[in-house]
């Protein structure tokens, strides 16, 4: 056994990050190891095969590894190939429940049935809201947007990280602190103080963006890279709609991105009329669950294209299931 330092690797999110938090504590409660972390990026994929080779690491909330000691994952899409899906089954040290809707419960499940740890109930109240966050669980398009809870300062102050390793340093709180300990520290609060501005004013610049809104489904054109995104800003301005489809900039082209609003969903008829929206963006070379998902057309003309195709078939659907 080597004696280099174990690294655990995270994605860089709320249920991530906790998870990261979770592992090392529990690794130091069953094998006395401190283990470092730090976030994965998803530019660490293209060369998978060679990830941290000669290394010692676990990945947690992200991609499956073979050479990973320990790995913990909810995601879907989580084995890159079949190759590598072929390489996994449960054990000891790794485990996969894509019904999870966040990935701390995976771990802490996992360190009670395999190493004897009952959960705190400090990691407790952190997995309750990486549930809420990871799955949109939000009490009300209210709480999504201006919940004050802890964990959602957390949450919004993740959007303006100052530096990429800030994280780490947010994991190191949670490995030590609750969450309102975490959440009141000055670099935490100064960060949601600047995230929560950028969220009013992306509500305040979403309502011209808006290009139509028939039979429950609203379809916007963000696709100015002046304008500031919420990813709730079409319920909370529309709470009576069921479905939003609009265009958003990234860094390389354009995104068409559409979901069911979590509150105020589609009848659950209207999926046997066609409203699967990951069924839908496959057509488009995209992907996704029924209540929500995307795609990436190759020019702006395309992706304004498809996103008045996808809410067209939306409020088709939504019409026959009336
Ligand atoms: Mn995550």
């Amino acid at each position: 056994m080597s004696t280099t330092p174990l690294c655990i690797h995270y994605h860089r999110d709320f249920d991530g990050m906790v998870s990261a938090a979770v592992l090392a504590c529990a690794l130091e409660r069953s094998t006395g190891e401190r283990p470092g972390w730090r976030s994965v990026n998803y530019d660490q994929r293209e060369d998978w095969h060679a990830f941290e080779a000669g290394k010692r690491f676990a990945i947690v909330d992200f991609h499956f590894h073979p050479r990973a000691e320990y790995w913990f994952d909810h995601h879907p899409t989580t084995f890159l190939s079949e190759e590598l899906r072929a390489r996994y089954a449960p054990n000891d040290r790794w485990h996969w429940d894509a019904a999870s809707p966040s990935c701390p419960p995976i771990i802490l499940r996992h360190a009670k049935e395999h190493w004897g740890q009952e959960p705190t109930e400090r990691f407790r109240e952190m997995a309750h809201w990486s549930n809420v966050i990871d799955a949109a669980r939000f009490t009300s398009v209210e709480q999504a947007v201006f919940g004050e809870e802890p964990a959602l300062r957390i949450m919004r102050a993740l959007t303006v990280a100052p530096t990429p390793d800030w994280v780490d340093t947010v994991v190191a709180g949670m490995v030590e602190l609750d969450l309102a300990a975490v959440a009141s520290r000055a670099d935490v609060e100064k960060a949601y103080q600047r995230a929560s501005k950028n969220r009013d004013k992306a509500l305040e610049q979403f309502p011209p963006t808006v290009l139509w809104k028939k039979d429950d489904v609203l379809c916007y054109d963000a696709s100015s890279d002046r304008i500031r995104r919420e990813r709730f800003a079409a319920f909370y301005h529309h709470p009576d709609i069921h479905y939003s489809v609009g265009v958003i900039p990234t860094r390389s082209g354009f995104h068409v991105s559409a979901g069911e609003n979590p509150w105020n969903p589609p009848p659950e008829r209207a999926e046997a009329n066609g409203a699967h929206i990951g069924t839908i963006m496959e057509r488009y070379g995209g992907g996704g669950h029924k209540a929500v998902g995307g795609a990436n057309p190759p020019s702006l003309a395309d992706a304004r294209r498809v996103a008045a195709e996808v809410a067209d078939t939306l409020r088709a659907a939504l019409r026959e299931a009336r």
